[in-house]
Formats: structure tokens, sequence, C-alpha cells
């Protein structure tokens, strides 16, 4: 039988627009021949089960939410919608979410045991997703199910999938991928697991430095808008369709010590040229792009936002960089006229003898100097701050505080989000945690034969103190 792979994208994500893997994994097999086709369920599982539990509103409310309106006047809807979800959460299923599913139980879930619980326990998304599932399988009838994992929301969700696959189509193959794979399951020894999916994929299986994504199968129409805030920045990511591309793979930095730089799909760096990417925007239908880079190269941002001028095309994009002196007034001034709105970054824990620390490569002073040109620029900024790093001082973290706040109060950020250190196992920290004063305390496996996930390490002060 001819090899056909149907690519899907499992429940629960965001709603606003879709996630890119399929879409990069279609474009890929489509230049090599590769017969696939791609299907959201994710979308379609989320938008039955809100006009099941809505009322005769719900289906104009999604209408208006999926439209052009402004952000501003979707709070309104956005509420109502979300009502439906708590009204969910709370009187059907405690583990549905907005854009993930049983997320909390399965962030640091070292037991497959946990997930195939939750596998095979009744939930809300059964039956959508076996209506969406068995549509699709009807209409592309494929040799093999591809599915992606990017976030620990969308594991039950894959495993449901692949449980019905298993045992509707057992001549299907079935293979799981993506971020969370990447990341969370690279020393997976359980085989249980194995029951569900024949193949475990680490890292992406493709090799070209970019890859421009194909949206067949996709209708831009089914995503909504969810608007929770007047913030402009904070609102990016859960309003607007956005195509997402990769402008490089990997970090072109690839140092910070707190950050997975030994992972391939961050520590391998690879720069494709700007016309390849500015073609990928030129054969979009919607022409508003977020790059989900880790960190968008300096180099190459200027080539691409050089090739969009010389083209004349119009273009908003965003996306996440490191505050390099590098981003220069005149680069900055560049990237405003080319479309670009705004930008994400680490200012981490503000200090600079901890930015030395963690090796991010910039100082308080050069990072301030790069966002007075997005301010000048009219660029928003979003910054990422962390706390609780190893030997950070509550002094530290004080002035840290305060000193966002001014960078807040003069216009230099328009919105921020602070999160807890936390030590990964593919970081140089966990590599060398006695040169940052602690010690790893997770203890290894208790069966070498049954490890499923690991990332996130337990560690104490070695002076004796606690973290
Ligand atoms: C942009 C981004 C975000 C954005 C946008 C998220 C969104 N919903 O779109 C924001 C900032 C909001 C975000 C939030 C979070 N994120 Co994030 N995010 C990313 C980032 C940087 C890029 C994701 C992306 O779009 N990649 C582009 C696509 C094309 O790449 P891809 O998904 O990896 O797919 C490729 C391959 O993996 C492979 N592949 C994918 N699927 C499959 C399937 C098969 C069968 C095969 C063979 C191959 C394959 O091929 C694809 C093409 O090359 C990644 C890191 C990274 N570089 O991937 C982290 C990452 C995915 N995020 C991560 C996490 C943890 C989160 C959060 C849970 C954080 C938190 N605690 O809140 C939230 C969850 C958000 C949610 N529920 O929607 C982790 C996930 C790993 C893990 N530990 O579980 C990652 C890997 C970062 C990390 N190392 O920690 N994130
Ligand atoms: S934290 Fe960001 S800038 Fe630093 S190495 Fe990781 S991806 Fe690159």
């Amino acid at each position: 039988m001819k090899r056909k792979i149907l690519l899907l994208t499992p429940p629960l994500l965001q709603t606003n627009t879709p996630y890119p893997a399929t879409m990069h994994l279609l474009g890929w097999m489509d230049a090599h021949g590769i017969a696939a086709e791609q299907r959201d369920l994710s979308i379609k599982v989320v938008r039955d089960l809100l006009l099941e539990f809505g009322d005769d509103t719900t289906d104009e409310l999604l209408e208006f939410l999926s439209g052009s309106a402004p952000p501003e006047t979707k709070r309104e809807a956005s509420a109502a919608i979300e009502d439906i979800a708590l009204r969910i959460r709370d009187e059907v299923d405690v583990e549905f979410g907005f854009a993930r599913y049983a997320e909390h139980l399965c962030q640091r879930v070292d037991d497959f045991g946990v997930v195939e619980k939750l596998v095979r326990r009744r939930s809300v998304i059964d039956r959508p997703l076996a209506k969406h599932l068995d549509e699709a399988m009807a209409e592309v009838k494929p040799t093999e199910v591809w599915i992606t994992c990017p976030f620990p929301g969308t594991l039950v969700g894959a495993f449901k999938i692949a449980r019905r696959l298993k045992r509707k189509y057992p001549k299907v193959k079935t293979c799981l991928g993506g971020g969370y794979v990447n990341t969370e399951l690279r020393e997976m020894t359980d085989r249980r697991p194995l029951r569900y999916f024949d193949e475990f994929q680490l890292d992406s299986p493709i090799e070209e430095p970019f890859v421009a994504p194909c949206y067949r199968g996709i209708d831009w129409s089914e995503y909504f808008d969810i608007v929770e805030t007047d913030n402009f920045m904070t609102s990016l990511w859960t309003s607007g369709k956005w195509v997402k591309l990769v402008m490089a793979q990997g970090c072109y930095w690839h140092r910070c010590t707190f950050c997975d730089v030994c992972l391939p799909y961050i520590g391998e760096f690879r720069m494709p040229s700007a016309a390849a990417i500015v073609d990928a925007i030129e054969a979009q239908s919607v022409r508003r792009v977020h790059f989900v880079d880790e960190a968008m190269p300096p180099k190459l941002i200027r080539e691409v936002a050089e090739e969009i001028l010389r083209r004349g095309l119009e273009v908003e994009w965003w996306g996440n960089i490191r505050f390099d002196s590098a981003f220069t007034p005149t680069l900055v001034r560049l990237m405003a006229k080319s479309g670009c709105i705004a930008v994400s970054g680490g200012l981490e824990c503000a200090n600079d003898r901890l930015l030395a620390l963690m090796k991010k490569g910039i100082t308080l002073t050069s990072a301030e100097k790069v966002l007075r040109s997005f301010r000048r620029y009219g660029i928003y900024v979003h910054a990422y701050l962390m706390y609780d790093f190893p030997t950070e001082t509550k002094k530290e973290q004080r002035e840290a505080e305060r000193y966002v706040k001014r960078l807040a109060r003069e216009g230099l950020i328009q919105s921020c989000f602070w999160h807890r250190f936390a030590l990964t196992v593919h970081s140089p920290i966990a590599a060398h945690p006695e040169d940052f004063g602690i010690v790893v305390t997770t203890p290894p496996p208790r069966r070498a034969d049954r490890v499923f996930a690991r990332n996130e390490l337990d560690y104490e002060y070695a002076t004796g103190g606690t973290k």
C-alpha cells in the first residue's frame, strides 16, 4: 500500500491561530513528494464543546471573535466564551482548560502510569475527538498518523488519539513528536507508551535550515480570539491570526546557563537566506507573522526587513529576541519600517551580577539602550523575567522589581512576566551545579526500565540553605 501520512494537532491548544508544527511538516513533505494531509483536532474539539455547552448565542459569538474587529471590542464576547469553558471545567471535567488539557498533571510526570490513567479515564474531549478523528481517517485514509505534542497540555489528547487508532485502525502506524517529546522524553525507557505509539521521534526530521509551512487542511475561519486584557502586547498571544514561521533553527547565542542549550533545537544553529523567508511570507494568504524563534538573529532580521521593503510587502510581524547591542537604532528603525510591531525578550533577573553568571551576554545598561530604540520607533516590548536564580538574594530581587517598574513607567517595556527559575536536565547549570552553589536533589529513577518524562530537577543550596 502506498505510504500516506495524516498529521494531527491534538487537543488542547490556543484558539486564535494554528500551532505550526504540522504545517511545517506538511510543507516539507510536499517538497519531498511524500503524500500527506493535516488536521487540527484541537480547534475542532474546542468549538464542538463550546457549542454543546453554550446557548443559541454561542455560534454568533464565535463568529464575531473569529472576525477582524479590533481586539478591544472583543472583551465581552471573550468573557462569555470563557464562562462556558469554566462551566465545562467546574461541572463536567476538571482537567478541561482553554488551551490545555490536564496540563498541571503532565508537567512533571515521571511515571507513565499517571498519563495512562488520564488517557483511559472518560473525558469531555472524548466524543468530539473521536468524531473528528474518524472523519479525518475516512477522508485521508492514511497508512501512518503523525501526532505532534508541543506542550504538556496536549499529552493526554495525543495519547487518547493513539489509543483510538490502535483499537479502531490497528494497521495504521503511529508516531509522536514535537517540543514535549524533544525536551522531556529523551531518556524514556518505559515500554508502556509503545502500546500507543510505534515510534517516538526526537527532534525534527527536517534537515533544511528553513521550510515554508503549508496550511492545506487548515480552515482559518475556525480560529477565534480570546481577549482578556487591554494590554496590546499581552493580547498578541491569544488574539489575531498569525502565520508562525521559524526564522532560523536554534539560537545564535546558545550560551545562557539556565537554558536547554544542549538540545539540538536550541544549541544547533542554522540560518537560511532572507529570500527564502520572505518567499514564504509572500506565499501566505495571512500577512501577519509571528516568528517563533528562540531568539531571532539581528543579522537575519536586517536582511529580512530589507527584503520585505524591497518587495514592497505589507506585513505585520513580531517575535522573540535577545536584547543584544546589535539592535542599533538604525536596525530598529528598519524593523519598524518593515512592519515589526513588537518583540519579546529576556531581561531575566534584571541584575548585572546575575546576568553575567547566567552568561546572558547583556548588561542592564546595554539592554536599556536597546529598549530606548524600540520605544523611539514604536515597537512594543514584552520582558521575560526570572526570580530565584541560584545565589540571587532577596535584596537583588527587590532591586530588580524596582528596576522593572521604572522601565514600565518610562514606557520602555509594555508588559512583562515573572517566572520562577527552573533547573532543567539539559542546561549547563545541571551539568555543573557546583558553579552555582547548588546540589541536585532529584533522586535517580526508581526503576531504570520505567523512565518516562525527565526535565525539571529539584535542587538545594550546597551550603544547606533552601532555594
Ligand atoms: C513560541 C513558543 C511559545 C509561545 C507560543 C505558544 C503557542 N501556543 O504557539 C508561548 C510563549 C505562548 C509559549 C508558551 C508555553 N510554552 Co513554549 N515554546 C515556544 C517555542 C519557542 C517555539 C514553538 C514553535 O512554534 N515552534 C515551531 C514548530 C514548527 O516547531 P515544533 O513544534 O518543535 O515542531 C517541529 C519538530 O518538533 C517536529 N515535530 C513536531 N511534531 C512532530 C510530530 C512527529 C510525529 C514528528 C516526526 C516530528 C514532529 O517537526 C516540526 C517541524 O520542524 C518552543 C521551543 C521550540 N523551539 O520549539 C517552546 C516550547 C514548545 N514551550 C514549552 C513550554 C513548556 C511552554 C509552556 C507550557 C510554558 C508555561 N509553563 O506556561 C506554555 C504553554 C502554552 C500553551 N498551552 O499554548 C516547551 C515544551 C517542552 C516541555 N517541557 O513540555 C518548549 C519546547 C520550550 C522549552 N524547552 O521549555 N511557548
Ligand atoms: S535563553 Fe534565549 S538567548 Fe539564551 S541561549 Fe536560550 S534561547 Fe538563546
